[in-house]
């Protein structure tokens, strides 16, 4: 079927966030074009498809919640689900909703141009085709332009490469293999113990320790599913009360405020909850050096207990950030990985990589030899993907050139000089502190209402106004300033990128604060931004 060459929005990206675009869009009665790079829906569920590869929210949270006939009629398996099971959730999710029929998958958007005189996007792709839309909502993802270091030699090796980001569909036997795994990150953290299982022998190439709480996965039971079946609705209200997106609450009183006693018992209840969640164990606690020393002391020690030797777990302990401040990941079995005969900890701080040889990699102590490389290297986050295409504004500046000192929006939706274009859970939004379903959901309903609103009006579109941006920046950069997250080189700073700003790049105020403030921009006839 021929596609439409004009349309009221063009979506970039057919993951969560574009995926329900598409579905929004339509139902406003708008007409989409969706491009897609990968060869299917799924975004990051469609590309990290490596070992272990799990959502750290728990798959009851991470889930649409536009539809309450999909959250009933899907069933969970798995309390944090795998990779393959959130896939084939999106693709129940593009069947049911018949998304794909919107989107042009293997196709990748290069450039997206503003005609000022049309007041139209001007969308072109790599395989040559031009759509004009009245708006353009980059949906992009947060984690998806992979980040593969420019090591010495990189290209010389001559066993197998792969990167976390881009894992092969049909999956990598490590078996009788000598791995090298570069980096300690989520990515690297949850497929560590998978590859230790099958290969010959790992070694784990670690510049900086991370923080890890085990998940304590379950499989789900159906009383427990039909449980939360039933009150999903009032789930997803604490969800949305929330400061990151899920129906927890840290504990009412800050860290020093109760004794010894009740502090570790509130720290036991949260690791054993598992994953990301022990970061929010008091609200005090990624504000407050002293707070955040009792977590870190609680966490040290739970290493120390699962390593047996005791100057691997020394090195297995991070010593440079505080704890929270970089994501924590949610493993399964990282820490005991150690224990076995089968895994080398290499430890770059004190001995740096060097290069990589056709036969491994040479640190400054020594050669490992190795048949495959892993890079569980991240990502060029939040901005890296924007950054990947041509976008041009007003007067033809590029959003490249105007980002040049770092991300500047107004709520991470909209940039001053570009009009009716949109992000969606982007730098300046809490994104990925909060669930990213959620807040992908809010943003693209925000969107569509504005979109709604400029309709009824009579407007021809909308523009962040420079002093909206530049008050909505000092915002962010107050708010980043009474915590701790600025003291970690995290890529919510863009530290892992050599060359890029050093600005802390999210809304801090957690998930419920950022939308009240949306719903207010909104119900104040878009203020801030210039109706045109
Ligand atoms: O990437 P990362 P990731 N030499 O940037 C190391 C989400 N996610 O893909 O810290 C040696 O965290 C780097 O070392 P250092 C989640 O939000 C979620 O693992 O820069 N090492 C670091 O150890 C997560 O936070 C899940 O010193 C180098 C690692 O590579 C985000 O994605 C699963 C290096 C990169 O860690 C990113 O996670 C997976 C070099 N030149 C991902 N360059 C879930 O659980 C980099 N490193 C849902």
């Amino acid at each position: 079927m021929t596609q439409p060459a004009n349309v009221d929005v063009v979506v970039v990206g057919a993951g969560v966030a574009g995926m329900y675009a598409v579905h929004r869009f339509r139902r406003d009665g708008l007409t989409v074009r969706g491009f897609e790079a990968g060869a299917d829906v799924g975004g990051t569920w469609f590309f990290n498809r490596y070992p272990g590869a799990r959502c750290d929210v728990e798959s009851v949270d991470y889930s649409f919640s536009f539809s309450d006939e999909l959250q009933q009629e899907w069933d969970w398996s798995e309390k944090y689900a795998t990779q393959p099971e959130i896939l084939s959730y999106l693709n129940h999710v593009a069947d049911r909703f018949d998304l794909r029929s919107a989107f042009t998958f293997d196709t990748r958007v290069e450039s997206a141009i503003f005609d000022e005189d049309a007041v139209e996007w001007v969308v072109r792709t790599d395989a040559g085709e031009c759509v004009r839309a009245r708006y353009c909502v980059f949906a992009t993802g947060s984690l998806s332009a992979a980040n593969t270091p420019d090591i010495p030699g990189r290209d010389r090796f001559a066993g197998r490469v792969l990167h976390t980001a881009a894992w092969p569909h049909d999956g990598v036997d490590f078996t009788g293999m000598r791995v090298g795994v570069i980096g300690t990150g989520s990515s690297g953290i949850q497929s560590i113990p998978m590859i230790a299982q099958q290969a010959e022998h790992l070694t784990v190439f670690q510049r900086t320790a991370n923080y890890s709480v085990p998940a304590g996965n379950a499989p789900m039971t159906d009383e427990h599913r039909d449980e939360q079946k039933a009150e999903y609705a009032e789930r997803r209200r604490l969800s949305r009360l929330s400061g990151g997106g899920s129906p927890f609450q840290p504990h009412p009183h800050r860290a020093l405020e109760v004794g010894e006693e009740e502090r570790r018992r509130a720290y036991e209840e949260r690791w054993n909850m598992g994953g990301v969640l022990f970061a929010k164990t008091f609200p005090d606690q990624t504000s407050d050096p002293a707070a955040n020393d009792t977590a870190r002391i609680f966490v040290e020690e739970k290493i120390r207990s699962m390593v047996a030797d005791p100057v691997i777990a020394d090195r297995l302990i991070p010593k440079d950030h505080p704890i929270g401040t970089k994501r924590i990941v949610t493993d399964s079995g990282y820490f005991p990985t150690f224990n076995r005969d089968n895994v080398t900890l290499v430890d770059l701080r004190e001995t740096p990589l060097h290069e990589v040889t056709e036969s491994g990699i040479r640190t400054t102590g020594e050669h490992y030899d190795l048949d495959a490389i892993v890079f569980a290297t991240g990502f060029d986050a939040l901005t890296g993907s924007l950054d990947r295409i041509d976008i041009r504004g007003r007067a033809d500046r590029t959003l490249r050139e105007h980002w040049r000192g770092g991300p500047r929006t107004y709520l991470g939706l909209g940039v001053d000089g570009f009009p009716n274009l949109f992000l969606v859970t982007g730098p300046g939004s809490p994104s990925v502190l909060a669930n990213m379903i959620l807040g992908a959901e809010d943003h693209v309903d925000w969107i569509a209402d504005a979109i709604g609103y400029l309709d009824r009006h009579g407007y021809r579109g909308l523009e962040a106004r420079t002093d909206a941006v530049e008050r909505w920046q000092a915002e962010l950069a107050e708010r980043a300033d009474r915590t701790l997250f600025p003291r970690a080189n995290s890529w919510y700073m863009g530290a892992n990128i050599p060359g890029k700003p050093r600005v802390f790049m999210l809304f801090l105020g957690g998930f419920a604060t950022y939308r009240e403030i949306c719903a207010q921009v909104a119900e104040s006839d878009y203020d801030g931004f210039e109706l045109v």
